[in-house]
């Protein structure tokens, strides 16, 4: 969602604002601002669209400075105008960009009215510039004045201020969204992950919740969400410049897409040095792995679905319950914990704010047992659990999500596979055939990829649909989810996914001539029955496009499309199978000419409620 970047410099920063807010543009955003001090003088320029607009813009201006702030904004509070894109100024003297929601904005406002503060945009962002302002007036001291402010701020936020009287200073803090700081020499960044800054430095601090910082060309001073100064730590990132770009590909969701052997390959490779050891998931993962009775997933989106997919395996594998629950439910119900459950949250961001509060809420009511499966290392969900398992898919840059899902079922794979071995349900020969089915999945998935132009050709039958269903059972029902929500967020086709059986409960009525039902069909033991269910949509004239593998002898028939996987790739068939329903998302959208990599409405990171 929001981006931030910032800046302070013997430099102009301008440029590196800008190609910061184009590396952040991923996240997804309506409108993009930056300003910077100069001559006594805020400098301002926003532009609802495009950061290359504002850019544009920005150069027309002949826009210059040694320090400044630039911003991203997925509009939450206020439509999507120029008056409300971030910076926002407060009297001329001092401006700010935010991500995240205030959730008390109304009474600050009200109060700030009070206090003669005049209000030029809707959104909640702006009562936290007039409420620094309010207190710098009061303490002369920037950084003073925004930790008293933002304890005063009741939501999730993360805020940079710079200030015309205090001209050598960048200040910034958080709370629920992302921050860091990146160090550079005689000068000194912040942005909202490390892709906007790493053209200057790999040298990053991550800010933790509640820390506010101030930062000048020279120096870092951080204090925690209680006022007491602390040093923390600087990491070296890892994320090649490389995985930002977008090489030979025209979209970085198809860039990811074929990324898939080598991100199966490199998070497999831990687990086959490793073996199926508690060490992979933590130092601590032996002493917790041996309390758990049970598993709890609690995910959003794409990432809900890979839980999905877990929920069969943990409990087929390991013999232990599993439940999986979208994490924007789970942390406002009164759920009943089971102290010796083990708590799985999923985020690729690491990030998501429904993930991190339902996190928060599991551990309030208790649970202490938990791990999370992240792609992106230090980011703020590992931090707060006690096992973490980084998948090693790399950058993950188009909003809708491909390679971070894959890489995501080989992490719970390891983990049923891992739990199985500690409640003695694991055999020797199972364990061999687990460790085969890893090692060969990259090179399956590799052929899956040369599926792609009968994938296309396919697609170019749905350009003209407006709906769509899609069909599995067992394992493979949550690939059926994950591929109806992957048609949906990028190429705007309503489509659902149903499990088969359900099909004669209700969806079955909407099946006419006109409605393409897709249908995940490998050969498994509920192949049988699927093929019961396909009969029951032809019968009605939908046209079914079946996704087989070479075991699952389909013919081709009058309304019938089969495409095959060219393997039985055994348990691991729905990583497989997830891999033929992004290539059918990805080739419909192009028919559709939507903007791949950033649909509309939707963010990567998803950091506001
Ligand atoms: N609430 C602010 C910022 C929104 C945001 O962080 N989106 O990701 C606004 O609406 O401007």
């Amino acid at each position: 969602m929001c981006g931030i970047v910032g800046a302070i410099s013997p430099n102009n920063v301008v440029p590196l604002l800008v190609e910061g807010l184009k590396r952040l543009e991923y996240r997804g955003y309506d409108s993009a601002g930056v300003a910077v001090l100069a001559d006594d003088h805020i400098h301002r320029v926003r532009r609802v669209g495009r950061v290359v607009e504002m850019e544009n813009a920005a150069i027309a201006e002949k826009l210059t400075g040694n320090i400044g702030i630039g911003h991203t904004r997925w509009a939450t509070h206020g439509g999507v105008t120029e008056p409300n894109a971030h910076p926002h100024v407060s009297e001329d003297e001092l401006a700010i960009v935010h991500n995240g929601i205030i959730e008390n904005h109304e009474a600050q406002r009200q109060r700030l009215k009070a206090l003669g503060y005049k209000f030029t945009s809707q959104t909640d962002t702006e009562v936290i510039a007039h409420l620094v302002h309010h207190y710098f007036k009061q303490h002369a001291d920037l950084f003073k004045a925004t930790q008293q402010a933002v304890r005063e701020l009741t939501g999730a936020y993360a805020i940079a201020v710079i200030s015309l009287k205090q001209p050598d200073t960048l200040i910034c803090a958080r709370v629920g969204c992302p921050l860091l700081i990146g160090l550079g020499e005689g000068e000194n960044f912040i942005a909202s992950d490390v892709s906007a800054v790493l053209s200057a430095t790999r040298r990053v601090i991550f800010l933790e919740e509640g820390d506010v910082a101030e930062i000048k060309r020279d120096s870092i001073q951080i204090v925690d969400a209680i006022g007491a100064a602390v040093t923390r730590k600087v990491h070296v990132s890892d994320v090649s410049l490389a995985s930002l770009e977008l090489g030979p590909y025209n979209h970085f969701m198809q860039k990811e897409i074929h990324e898939q052997p080598k991100a199966l390959s490199d998070t497999i490779e831990q687990v086959l040095d490793a073996g199926f050891r508690p060490e992979l998931f933590g130092e601590d993962a032996e002493d917790v792995f041996a309390k758990v009775n049970a598993v709890q997933i609690l995910a959003c989106g794409t990432s809900f679905y890979a839980g999905s997919v877990a929920r069969y395996w943990v409990e087929a594998i390991s013999g232990l319950p599993c439940s999986v629950e979208v994490a924007s439910e789970y942390r406002y119900r009164d759920a009943v914990a089971n102290p010796n459950a083990l708590i799985v949250t999923i985020s690729q961001s690491g990030e998501t704010l429904d993930t991190m509060e339902a996190l928060k809420y599991a551990k309030s009511l208790g649970h202490d047992l938990t791990l999370s499966i992240c792609n992106v290392q230090e980011s703020a969900i590992p931090r707060a659990s006690r096992l973490v398992f980084y998948t090693r898919a790399g950058a993950e840059i188009g909003v809708a999500s491909t390679k971070a899902f894959t890489t995501q079922l080989i992490a719970l794979f390891t983990l049923a596979v891992t739990l199985a071995k500690r409640t003695g349900r694991l055999k020797v020969e199972k364990e061999v055939e687990y460790i085969e089915a890893l090692r060969h999945l990259p090179g399956s998935v590799q052929h899956a990829l040369n599926l792609e132009p009968q994938i296309k050709s396919w697609a170019e039958r749905f350009s003209n649909k407006e709906h769509a269903l899609f069909l599995g059972r067992g394992v493979h029902y949550p690939i059926a989810l994950e591929g109806a929500l992957k048609l949906k967020e990028i190429s705007y086709i309503h489509a659902e996914a149903y499990p088969a059986g359900e099909l004669k409960h209700g969806p079955l009525a909407l099946v006419d001539e006109k409605m393409p039902v897709v249908v995940i069909a490998p050969n498994d033991a509920l192949l049988e029955k699927v093929k019961s269910n396909m009969q029951e949509v032809r019968a009605r004239g939908g046209e079914l496009f079946v996704f087989a593998d070479l075991d699952s002898h389909f013919s081709e028939s009058d309304g019938v499309h089969v495409i095959r996987t060219p393997r039985h790739v055994g348990v691991l068939s729905p990583v497989l199978h997830a891999i033929p329903v992004q290539m059918l998302a990805y080739h419909a959208a192009l028919q559709k000419g939507t903007d791949v990599d950033k649909p509309r409405n939707l963010a990567k990171s998803v950091t506001v409620e």
